[in-house]
């Protein structure tokens, strides 16, 4: 398929390797020159990218960058013909995502919120989850790139829906590790090893496919991002804001939220988000490190 790529960080990069990779006919954009995909033709605007694609495919920070290379100046907009899906793997705002979609609909261009899961690690192996949102023909047609960039797709809904799961899925990975890394800090200031303690986690009802993940990278005090701890703040708003339209309380949440704000303050902003952990050290005066058993 014809596909424009617009965004090349930490995921957009080898997502977009990969479609070139499995045969598919790319063209990239990134907002800083100097960024390039193997096989991709790179250009020079969003709007550039996305003409003559079947299909244009967003991976940039957050709504309002969405909003920038949609509609901004020289954006994808211009570009749009009847027939056209576009899809987002940017984690951003349901609302912001439903205005979108209408937008484009004008058009006759379909919209497929399809934002992912599975950190750098799993862009980089084509092993992404996919959470879905959009018509289920759109979603058919989007096959073969899922295919070529991951291993699931998860359908929750119409537009804006893959955003919604997302978002509450992101809050409760932030508060899992955020169990985690009170646990290690707590046990590390009463003396127990860290490394002591992560096989008994892993091998009780606490082990989690967030501490497995997690917890070889915090042992080995590698806090280089994975999935930068800036990005997880994104998400903990964006999951606050949708609760608070809702009218839902989320007092945990909303805990973890000001860790983040000071893990920033600290800043640990380009870090990964396990990096959270540093704040409680130093509250507690203790540093937890270990090798991984
Ligand atoms: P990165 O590695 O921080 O990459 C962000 C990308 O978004 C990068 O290509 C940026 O371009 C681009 N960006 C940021 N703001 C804009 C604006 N205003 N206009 C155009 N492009 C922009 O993030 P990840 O790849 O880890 O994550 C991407 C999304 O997936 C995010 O929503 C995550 O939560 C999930 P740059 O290279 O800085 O010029």
């Amino acid at each position: 398929m014809r596909v424009a790529f617009v965004g090349l960080g930490i995921m957009g990069r080898p997502m977009a390797a990969n479609l070139a990779k499995a045969g598919h006919e790319v063209s990239v954009w990134n907002r800083s020159a100097g960024k390039e995909v193997e096989g991709a033709r790179v250009a020079s605007s969003p709007a550039d990218a996305a003409k003559g694609a079947e299909v244009v495919w967003i991976c940039v920070s957050d709504t309002a960058a969405v909003e920038q290379v949609l509609f901004g100046p020289n954006g994808i907009e211009q570009s749009l013909t009847d027939g056209m899906i576009i899809a987002d793997s940017s984690t951003i705002s349901p609302a912001a995502t439903r205005r979108f979609a209408e937008r484009v609909a004008n058009k006759g261009v379909q919209y497929v919120d399809s934002p992912v899961t599975g950190s750098k690690v799993g862009a980089e192996a084509g092993t992404l989850l996919f959470i879905v949102g959009g018509s289920e023909e759109a979603i058919e047609r989007l096959k073969p790139l899922y295919a070529a960039m991951g291993k699931k797709i998860f359908r929750m809904g119409e537009t804006g829906k893959g955003q919604s799961a997302k978002i509450a899925m992101n809050l409760q990975i932030a508060m899992i590790y955020e169990g985690f890394a009170e646990g290690l800090t707590l046990a590390a200031k009463l003396g127990v090893e860290p490394a002591t303690l992560v096989p008994l986690i892993n091998a009780s009802m606490v082990k989690s496919g967030v501490v497995e993940y997690k917890a070889p990278f915090v042992l080995q005090r590698d806090f280089t991002a994975n999935f930068p701890l800036k990005l997880m703040r994104k998400d903990i708003r964006l999951a606050l804001e949708a609760a608070k339209e809702a009218r839902v309380k989320l007092p945990g949440g909303e805990t973890v939220e000001e860790i983040y704000e000071m893990a920033v303050e600290d800043g640990h902003a380009d870090l990964d988000f396990a990096a959270t952990l540093m704040l409680l050290e130093k509250w507690a005066g203790v540093e937890v490190k270990g090798q991984a058993a």
